[in-house]
């Protein structure tokens, strides 16, 4: 029996809390950790817009405040949650080059998180999102934490999620059993069970890229390219991986961020991107691979590393990377 829709975040998790006797709740406190600071960062993001109308003349926004990078307020936001939920023990985020150690001795978790992907929208009010996954530290509790606790492939995720700021405020994650989709009631403060189940079309007809990157890309999917506009696919390129991932998870359709000449591995990072949407992806039945190797299987050797990323409805995946190996046997 599946949760009714309407129910709120706070009673889903709870609902689920079953599912998992051994995280006797700890699982679940951090979602609500990342739910409360979703929150604020949504209503900051709101402020944002009339504070760099009246900012725009200086450097404080409406309150007189000092203004800061929304991508740094963001990030202070959720590590602020998740060390006074005190599950967790560090955190790989986009805004540190460093591994962020919050103290938390008895915290058996790691999050890799991109607090605000695509923050270079919000002056031109495109919708933004922040992305996350969750790990069990490998290394004893209480000791210090090792790179083997935060560089672990993204099949050892006990979960991943992404909010999406945009239209309504999304926050859509995944324990390892399906995906569920809630959105944020502004009014009640509360975000609500509005996509059950999230099943993502085997297959679809829009394909979202960055064409203007056509003079450094490999000749076979500069062949996939030509084969979709063959077919009379949409291309759809907002600019903001959140929003173009969620779209194509709903509606059918293919994300990819390839290899170029000039940044071979691509653009976008493994630990807390291209892992936390694949994770959702394959648990919504949808695929995401480099071109060639399957995402979660990557073994990460640094931090920050990038990876090219062929992401979305299943057959579209294997299609691209089909047209890649025909290009390179010819
Ligand atoms: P380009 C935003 O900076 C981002 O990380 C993703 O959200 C987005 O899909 C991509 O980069 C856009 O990159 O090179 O096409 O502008």
């Amino acid at each position: 029996m599946g949760s009714p829709v309407g129910i709120t975040l706070d009673r889903f998790i709870k609902s689920k809390q079953d599912d998992f006797p051994f995280a006797s709740g700890e699982l679940s406190q951090i979602l609500r950790d990342i739910a409360l600071a979703s929150k604020i960062v949504n209503r900051e993001i709101n402020r944002a817009g009339l504070s760099n109308i009246s900012g725009a003349y200086g450097s404080t926004n409406v309150q007189g405040e000092e203004q800061q990078n929304l991508d740094v307020v963001a990030n202070i936001r959720f590590c602020r949650a998740l060390t006074k939920g005190g599950e967790v023990c560090a955190i790989v985020s986009e805004e540190d080059d460093e591994v962020i150690d919050l103290q938390n001795s008895s915290g058996k978790y790691v999050v890799a998180m991109d607090p605000l992907d695509g923050s270079s929208n919000i002056d031109v009010n495109i919708s933004i999102g922040t992305i996350f996954s969750i790990y069990r530290r490998v290394t004893p509790l209480g000791s210090p934490i090792q790179l083997e606790d935060v560089m672990q492939p993204g099949n050892k995720q006990v979960a991943a999620g992404y909010v999406l700021y945009g239209s309504s405020t999304m926050l859509v994650y995944t324990t390892g059993r399906g995906v569920n989709g809630f959105t944020y009631e502004h009014s009640l403060g509360e975000f609500f069970l509005s996509h059950p189940k999230m099943k993502a079309p085997l297959d679809g007809k829009i394909y979202s890229i960055n064409e203007g990157l056509d003079s450094q890309i490999d000749e076979g999917l500069k062949q996939y390219i030509a084969d979709c506009k063959a077919k009379n696919f949409s291309a759809r390129y907002i600019g903001s991986l959140v929003a173009d991932f969620h779209r194509n998870l709903l509606k059918g359709g293919i994300y990819i961020y390839p290899s170029t000449t000039k940044a071979p591995k691509g653009k976008l990072r493994l630990l807390y991107e291209a892992n936390s949407l694949a994770f959702i992806a394959e648990q919504a039945g949808a695929s995401a691979s480099d071109g060639e190797n399957r995402i979660l299987d990557i073994i990460p050797d640094s931090l920050h590393q990038r990876t090219p990323l062929y992401i979305g409805s299943t057959e579209m995946v294997k299609t691209a990377e089909q047209t890649l190996r025909e290009a390179k046997v010819h």
